[in-house]
């Protein structure tokens, strides 16, 4: 695949407000963020799409979720709750394409979404 700006971001290339990191995941707020908090997981080993992810992506993707979730109990959101969101291509509203977990908490979310 080719390079994104979360490649640039996870070799620090570019800055960005990085909140959350191990050996597997990047974790930064998001510059247009949708609620009070808003925080993207990407992994270091990039995959364009949930499209692109096959068996032998098992453990990224775990990885990704249970940071997220990580991340989730230790400011707290895991009891008033939290969503996460993985957008796919177009109808998905996919704007990046390094697959990224977002996180958004800090206010009840609606559903459906738009
Ligand atoms: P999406 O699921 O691909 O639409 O999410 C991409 C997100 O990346 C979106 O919420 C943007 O606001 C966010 N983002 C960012 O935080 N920093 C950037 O430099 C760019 C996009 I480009």
């Amino acid at each position: 695949m080719g390079d994104t700006i979360f490649g640039k971001i996870i070799r620090r290339e570019i800055p960005a407000d990085i909140v959350y990191e191990n050996d597997d995941v990047l974790a930064f707020r998001d510059l247009n963020p949708q609620a009070p908090v808003h925080v993207l997981f990407v992994p270091k080993r990039a995959l364009a799409t949930l499209n692109d992810a096959t068996p032998a992506d098992a453990e990224l993707i775990g990885n990704l979720v249970l940071a997220a979730a990580d991340y989730a109990k230790r400011e707290g959101f895991d009891k008033e709750g939290y969503r996460t969101v993985i957008n796919c291509n177009e109808h998905g509203g996919q704007t990046v394409f390094h697959l990224h977990v977002h996180l958004l908490a800090g206010r009840r979310m609606h559903w459906p979404p738009g």
